[in-house]
């Protein structure tokens, strides 16, 4: 099966090149916002394009093809569920939420989608998602019906991301939750880092240079941002200048 996403993500936090993706939501992404924000990724340009949300339910196939053939960087599909899937994409995160005990959104979604992705040969890699208490609550905590892990909980984080290592999966995800009033802290970042063998994707809240800066210093290997770019599209120079004295 193609591999080549998870190739780069892999070798990357092999060698501690640290990475970064840009999230969009395609229900917030006007055609005003895109005019604006396209031109800078195209000079300022992260290592992946995330699409996805917790509630779309459009198809987002053109944007998909957009962004490819605008910024030639992988597009990586981050589905909030089974509906949002699309072949056009470069590669999807298979996302079971192994924080929650919601058997939906750690099994459920995932035997209906199966088939239909296998068929497409989309590149997959399986990921853990863990909510962490972002300090409000997130929409992902809504909608999936399921407790985020508590901020400060950091063995239990650590013991949540070793089960999803030990299970297979390819990558963890720490999650703040999109606009996280406080992203996941330094401390639980490092924690999990320093016993985990697969890539840390670490993304919720995550507005400024110092937070992104925390981040790739405590471990994560790929930070994702969203919700500031969308109010603040200009702020991705900073993050890539940033992103490029990890490289
Ligand atoms: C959300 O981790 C991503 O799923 C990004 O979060 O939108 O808060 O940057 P923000």
């Amino acid at each position: 099966m193609n591999s080549k996403v998870y190739s780069t993500l892999y070798r990357n936090s092999q060698v501690g090149k640290k990475m970064l993706a840009v999230l969009i939501d395609p229900d917030k992404c006007s055609e005003t916002h895109l005019n604006k924000f396209l031109p800078l990724l195209k000079v300022h340009t992260p290592d992946f394009i995330f699409i996805g949300g917790s509630q779309l339910k459009i198809s987002f196939s053109p944007l998909i093809d957009l962004f490819k053939t605008e910024l030639h960087i992988p597009v990586v599909l981050f589905p909030g569920d089974v509906s949002q899937f699309s072949p056009n994409a470069d590669a999807l995160l298979f996302l079971s939420l192994i924080s929650g005990r919601n058997a939906e959104y750690l099994i459920s979604q995932h035997v209906n989608a199966a088939i239909p992705i296998r068929k497409s040969g989309l590149e997959v890699i399986s990921t853990g998602y863990m909510l962490v208490d972002g300090g409000s609550k997130s929409a992902v905590e809504y909608i999936s019906n399921t407790q985020p892990i508590p901020h400060d909980k950091n063995d239990i984080a650590l013991a949540t991301a070793l089960a999803g290592e030990l299970l297979g999966l390819k990558a963890i995800y720490l999650e703040a939750g999109s606009g996280a009033q406080q992203p996941v802290s330094a401390q639980m970042i490092q924690h999990v880092k320093a016993h985990l063998s697969i890539p840390l994707i670490v993304g919720g809240g995550i507005k400024t240079n110092d937070q992104l800066q925390a981040a790739y210093q405590a471990g994560a290997d790929l930070v994702v941002v969203g919700n500031v770019l969308e109010t603040e599209p200009e702020r991705i120079e900073s993050f890539v200048s940033l992103l490029i004295q990890h490289k």
